[in-house]
This record gives structure tokens, C-alpha cells and sequence, in this order.
């Protein structure tokens, strides 16, 4: 009788310690070590979609869209850093002055609408080289957004960089080019953390087990 106490004793102490342990699991986990910031310019032509996109990324969504006047910064949270966008307006009247801006940028966000004229798509392409000639912004990481990609008709991302001439206008540094839409935040953030892992590689192996 008394070995069967034992026993059951034994038992019940061990359970304890399992629901302890789940316990701890569950609600009170350990605080998360603090992610890396990272800042990055945020530009296109106008139209392409870069507030709507980094208003929605950043959780602003209600805000009501403006046209971008000078520039505008968002935090966008990802799984293993947060990143500073800083957007800049893409009017024709103003994009000779984005070079102002380019200070501290350790990337690049291009943002393209894939549902836009051929004209503009090489348009863009053209700003997009005077911009990576730019002595400030050298051998920095670059990544396209192929936006928009729920209009009908959209160019493929491929199609996009192939007609831009990505593989020749940023040789020499980490590219990437994404497909998205203001509803498809996730792609978005896919190609963001792509981003992350060329400004720390240290990161990649991170990013890449999340995605
Ligand atoms: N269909 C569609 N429209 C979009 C998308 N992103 C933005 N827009 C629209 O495109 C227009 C320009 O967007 P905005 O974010 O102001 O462009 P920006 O000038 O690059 O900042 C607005 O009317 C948006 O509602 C998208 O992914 N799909
Ligand atoms: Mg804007």
C-alpha cells in the first residue's frame, strides 16, 4: 500500500512539473532579443503605389493618401528587423532633388507599377540608373517591387526586370525583385526581408528558415 502511494506521489509530482513547464511555455516567454534596425529609401514614380504599399506595411492603413510631399518615413516590422522606409515623392518636378535624401539609406526600395504604360516602365528604369550611379548610394542592395499585381493585365516580375534591364543596370551589388500589391502585404515583406539579409547577411539564414 505504501509503495503504491509512492507510486502515485512519484506520478503526481511529475505531472506538476509538466504543467509548470507549459505554464512557462505559454505565458511567460522569454523577451525576445531586440531586432536590428535598418534604414532604407523608399522611391519610384509617382502613381506606383509606394505610400498606399508602406501606409499598409506600417499599419497606418486608415491614413488618408496625399501625394508625398519632400519625404515621409514608416516603420515596417519584420521577423528579424525593423526597417525605417524613408518614402520620397516621385513627381516629375522633384525627383532631381532625391539625391538630398540619400544620406544613412543602407538600401534601396524601387518601387515600380507593373500595370503602367511601356513609356514608364522605361522611364523608371532610366531613374533607377541615375540613382544607383549615385556615389552615396554605391554597392547598396537594391530591391524592386514589381507593384500592383492585382490589375489585370499586370507584367509579370519577370517580365519587369527583363524589359528594365535590372541584371545590367544594378550589376555588382544585391538585387531582388518581388511581385505585389497593396493586398498582398506578405510578398512585400518577403521581398523586404530578401533586403535585410544583403544589408546583414547574418540574418539571411534567419529570414530564409521564416519565409
Ligand atoms: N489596383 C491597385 N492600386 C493601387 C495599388 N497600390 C496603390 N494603388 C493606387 O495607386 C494610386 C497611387 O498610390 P500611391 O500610394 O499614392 O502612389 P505613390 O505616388 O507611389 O506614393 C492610388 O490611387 C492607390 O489607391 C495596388 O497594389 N493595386
Ligand atoms: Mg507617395
Amino acid at each position: 500500500m505504501g509503495e503504491k502511494c509512492q507510486w502515485c506521489s512519484l506520478a503526481y509530482a511529475i505531472c506538476r512539473i509538466g504543467c509548470f513547464r507549459c505554464y512557462q511555455t505559454v505565458c511567460c516567454k522569454e523577451p525576445s532579443t531586440p531586432r536590428p534596425s535598418y534604414s532604407v529609401i523608399a522611391i519610384g514614380l509617382s502613381q506606383a503605389g509606394k505610400s498606399m504599399l508602406f501606409a499598409k506595411l506600417s499599419g497606418d492603413a486608415s491614413e488618408k493618401l496625399e501625394p508625398t510631399v519632400g519625404f515621409s518615413v514608416k516603420a515596417v516590422q519584420l521577423p528579424s528587423a525593423i526597417l525605417n522606409v524613408k518614402e520620397l515623392g516621385g513627381g516629375d518636378n522633384v525627383r532631381k532633388y532625391w539625391p538630398h535624401y540619400f544620406g544613412g539609406a543602407q538600401g534601396i526600395v524601387f518601387v515600380v507599377d507593373s500595370c503602367c504604360n511601356d513609356d514608364d516602365v522605361d522611364l523608371a528604369a532610366a531613374e533607377l540608373q541615375e540613382v544607383l550611379s549615385h556615389s552615396s548610394l554605391e554597392s547598396l542592395p537594391l530591391l524592386v517591387l514589381a507593384n500592383k499585381q492585382d490589375v489585370n493585365g499586370a507584367r509579370s516580375a519577370d517580365e519587369l526586370s527583363r524589359m528594365m534591364g535590372l541584371d545590367a543596370i544594378a550589376r555588382k551589388r544585391n538585387w531582388h525583385i518581388q511581385a505585389c500589391s497593396k493586398d498582398d502585404t506578405e510578398s512585400a515583406k518577403q521581398g523586404l526581408s530578401k533586403l535585410v539579409s544583403f544589408i546583414n547577411p547574418d540574418t539571411e539564414t534567419s529570414e530564409q528558415n521564416r519565409l
